[in-house]
């Protein structure tokens, strides 16, 4: 596996010298600052590849940008309607600039409206360190009593509504703003960042696309630009819906193994592959990710190893970012298919045996808290992540265990 690590750019509070210094082999960033559906210069690739290339000190890192994360797929796309097919276009030339500049691996979602949701950046755990939660109860009543959301009541179990109506009359007007802030204001990576009214004008949008349509818009999109990826010789991966259940009325497409393996058929070529993400999938209890590693992974280019919680047995509920070796996904299982894909690839001789991953979050630890770091990218959590996964690798890379890393 080679070992990347997500990079926000020159704001970043972890730097150029922090990944080096942790051993980052790679880097995964994207140009936040270009909006979506407009064309990725090559003068703006250029300059964050020369970004990358240099230390504090002038010296070189050593390091160069591996992994575009995320190439963002634009609501028209989604929804079939206003500029898409322009945006199609542009998401083509972007694709042919990245290669052009040897970037092969491309990573991008296909949720509609929002991207990844938590209600809580700063959850308190036993240890003094925080980690990001959801709390299906506080998003319940987010979307009932602050949001106000036609049908929202009939979107959640009976005992769901009743626990968020006893919720929403005790919360205080600022845990009101912050819980909304938390959920709509946009997470770090995320294409748009909007308000209430913002989110009521783009969920009235879905009115009537319903979740076969945004199969279908989502197929159109696919048809489109991964043949074209894989004549440039790269790789789309598609990251997963996170959480991976519908939200406030949305349709949500990628979020089970299932949905994977329908993706993977719809275009049947390498191009046309999968970001697995643990962390996303692995808040369903049904998402078996070492069995999906197994099952899917000869189309699987980038991987996110991160590890959640889940507070309850149902198939929709809490859960909170547990460490990387804690949660319920067993780390261990799915690093060891991860490696058999590697060394599987490897014998067939092809070019993408060595799969990326990147520690994905990581609590706030020591001098992570207080620090402001983009919510779920502190640099110590993130570190300690890194160096657990890297244990295991290593000691599976060792000879007496009989698995060789790529
Ligand atoms: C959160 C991330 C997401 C992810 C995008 C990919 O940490 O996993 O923001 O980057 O959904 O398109």
């Amino acid at each position: 596996m080679r070992q990347t690590w997500r990079w926000f750019g020159p704001r970043d509070l972890a730097s150029i010298d922090d990944m080096v210094q942790a051993g980052v082999e790679g880097v995964v960033t994207a140009l936040h600052h270009v909006p979506t559906g407009a064309v990725w210069t090559p003068v703006e690739i250029a300059t964050r590849q020369q970004q990358l290339r240099v230390m504090k000190d002038g010296s070189p890192s050593g390091i160069e940008w591996e992994v575009v994360e995320s190439l963002p797929v634009s609501e028209d796309i989604k929804k079939q309607k206003g500029d898409w097919r322009q945006h199609l276009a542009h998401y083509r030339e972007s694709l042919d600039n990245l290669a052009a500049a040897g970037i092969e691996t491309i990573c991008y979602n296909f949720m509609p409206v929002l991207d990844w949701t938590r209600t809580d950046l700063n959850h308190k755990l036993r240890h003094g360190g925080t980690c990001m939660r959801f709390d299906y109860v506080d998003f319940a009543a987010f979307d009932i009593f602050i949001l106000e959301r036609a049908g929202a009541r009939e979107d959640f179990p009976a005992d769901v509504v009743s626990a968020a109506e006893r919720r929403f009359a005790e919360m205080s007007d600022a845990r009101k703003s912050a819980l909304s802030g938390n959920i709509v204001f946009g997470l770090p990576g995320a294409a748009e960042t909007m308000t209430l009214d913002g989110v009521r004008a783009h969920l009235s949008e879905y009115d009537n696309i319903s979740a076969d349509q945004l199969r279908s818009n989502f197929v159109a999109f696919l048809e489109d630009v991964s043949p074209h990826a894989e004549k440039n010789g790269q790789r789309l991966c598609c990251h997963p819906d996170d959480p991976p259940f519908a939200l406030l009325g949305l349709p949500r497409v990628m979020s089970t193994e299932a949905d994977y393996a329908w993706m993977m058929k719809a275009v049947d070529i390498n191009a046309n592959g999968i970001t697995l993400c643990s962390g996303s999938l692995g808040s369903r209890p049904d998402n078996d990710l070492p069995g999906m590693m197994k099952r899917l992974g000869d189309r699987v280019h980038f991987v996110h190893l991160r590890n959640v919680k889940r507070e309850s047995d149902a198939l929709i509920g809490s859960f909170y970012e547990a460490e990387h070796l804690n949660g319920d996904t067993d780390m261990v299982a799915l690093v060891a298919e991860v490696l058999n894909e590697e060394a599987r690839r490897k014998a067939e001789g092809r070019r993408d045996h060595q799969i990326p991953m990147r520690p994905d979050h990581g609590q706030d630890i020591l001098d992570d808290l207080g620090r402001k770091a983009q919510p779920g990218y502190p640099t110590i959590g993130r570190l300690r992540g890194l160096a657990e996964l890297r244990g295991i690798m290593h000691a599976f890379a060792h000879p007496t265990l009989g698995l060789t890393r790529a």
